[in-house]
């Protein structure tokens, strides 16, 4: 390993993902950023709008991918299985603390969890991006025990699934979106310990060339449609990276499960879970832009609300609510409640939440259980005293420290992500 820090570059803001993409598009019709695993055609229509194109590459061969589950035992009363999938119940969440039980995360795998050990783990880092030394072809290896002798940090973060929520597009909006139907269990609060990327990046020999880091998984390749897009990866932007990604290797103070990356996962907070990499077996550090299905077919948004061709990757996460309660839970008339949930957004901490137990008529403020902090949730309560039998529905509606207010109808998009109006929780009054 060398260790060496090269003044960092920066190609985009934290926010500049809309300019930066247009950039790595264009770069991509020059022949300057490689696409691996995306097809021409996805391309081409993500270009569409800016320029004509000539001689481009073809995908590369389908092979076959091993669908199989997830390790942790998922019992009923917590998890809602949906597939490879697990959906954690809110219900289930009532009287944990500010932290999600590593017993209790909701696990979304592409394919199946790999069981790895630590000791035969490596994570290689290479590319053009680097400025090249020990090994053969420039790459630098660390291994469990190296990782773990780096300084670590700890830090709280939500990982949350772009499409949490999704299932309401069609439940309140009507809207027909494609993807796992999860309700709002795709989310999860950890103490996540490990390195941060930036230093591991500035020890393997960060080049001032470098503009993309590609994190890639050890798990099984991909097939979707017929087609093998490779091993899950996404590229980040240097800027991101270098800002507040880590390389962890704890969860809630115990080693990484299975499921959730065990031993290393990248955990890039605020922003949508694909970008959290989880068995994390090498990083690819470019001088070019690059792009993988996970930021071209997958995560930007679609439909007749969006460009044409479609938005900019999704970065953050939007802001959402939900109580700790199971879908038409049921209350005694004239008996007190104290109803409780949690707030997050990906733009900043939730430092207000109003709750309307009649259906959205009126609305009262609820009283906070957490100092707000950006990058987690904010849990609250109100009391509630049911007043008439029947049917009624709960809402939660947060305001983020930017401002960000979830609305009564989200904007749709065809793969149902990033969905962030106010969700009616149906409940029934006997
Ligand atoms: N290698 C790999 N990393 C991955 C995935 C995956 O299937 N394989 N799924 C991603 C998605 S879509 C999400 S939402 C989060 C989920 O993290 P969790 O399973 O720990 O809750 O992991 C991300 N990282
Ligand atoms: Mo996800």
């Amino acid at each position: 390993m060398t260790a060496s820090v090269t003044p960092s570059p920066r190609p985009a803001g934290r926010t500049g993902e809309t300019a930066y993409d247009r950039h790595r598009l264009r770069q991509w019709l020059a022949g300057d950023a490689r696409a691996d695993g995306v097809s021409r055609r996805r391309l081409l229509s993500l270009l569409a709008a800016t320029a004509a194109a000539t001689a481009l590459p073809a995908p590369g061969p389908a092979r076959a991918a091993a669908a199989a589950p997830i390790v942790k035992p998922l019992p009923p009363e917590w998890f809602i299985q949906r597939g490879t999938n697990a959906e954690t119940r809110w219900e289930a969440l009532r009287g944990t603390g500010h932290h999600t039980p590593n017993e209790l995360f909701f696990v979304r795998n592409h394919t199946a969890t790999p069981v790895l050990e630590a000791r035969d783990w490596r994570l290689r880092l290479w590319g053009s991006g680097l400025r090249g030394a020990p090994g053969e072809d420039g790459a630098v290896e660390f291994g469990y025990d190296d990782l773990r002798a780096l300084p670590a940090v700890t830090r709280t973060a939500f990982v949350e699934c772009a499409g949490n929520g999704r299932s309401h597009y069609a439940t309140q909006q009507g809207e027909t979106v494609t993807g796992t139907a999860w309700t709002l269990g795709a989310v999860g609060v950890a103490r996540w310990r490990g390195v941060p990327l930036g230093h591991v990046l500035r020890r393997a020999g960060l080049s001032s060339r470098a503009v993309d880091v590609q994190p890639r998984g050890l798990d099984a390749e991909y097939v979707s449609g017929g087609e093998n897009l490779g091993r899950v990866r996404r590229p980040l932007p240097l800027a991101k990276a270098l800002d507040d990604v880590l390389l962890a290797y704890e969860m809630n103070g115990e080693p990484l499960p299975y499921d959730h990356g065990y031993p290393v996962r990248v955990l890039v907070p605020s922003w949508v879970g694909i970008s959290s990499v989880k068995w994390v077996g090498d990083i690819e550090v470019s001088a070019q832009p690059l792009l993988s299905p996970w930021n071209t077919t997958f995560y930007r948004l679609f439909g007749p609300a969006h460009p044409a061709q479609g938005s900019a990757p999704l970065t953050r996460q939007t802001v959402k609510s939900a109580f700790e309660l199971a879908g038409g839970a049921t209350f005694a008339v004239g008996e007190g409640q104290v109803l409780h949930g949690r707030s997050w957004s990906g733009a900043g901490a939730v430092a207000r939440v109003d709750v309307s137990t009649d259906g959205g008529a009126s609305w009262r403020r609820a009283r906070l259980h957490d100092r707000p902090r950006a990058g987690t949730w904010t849990r609250w309560s109100v009391a509630w005293t049911p007043e008439r039998p029947g049917a009624t529905q709960l809402l939660a509606r947060a305001t983020d420290t930017h401002g960000r207010r979830q609305p009564d109808v989200a904007v749709p998009n065809t793969q149902g992500y990033l969905f962030d109006a106010v969700v009616r929780h149906p409940v029934t009054v006997v």
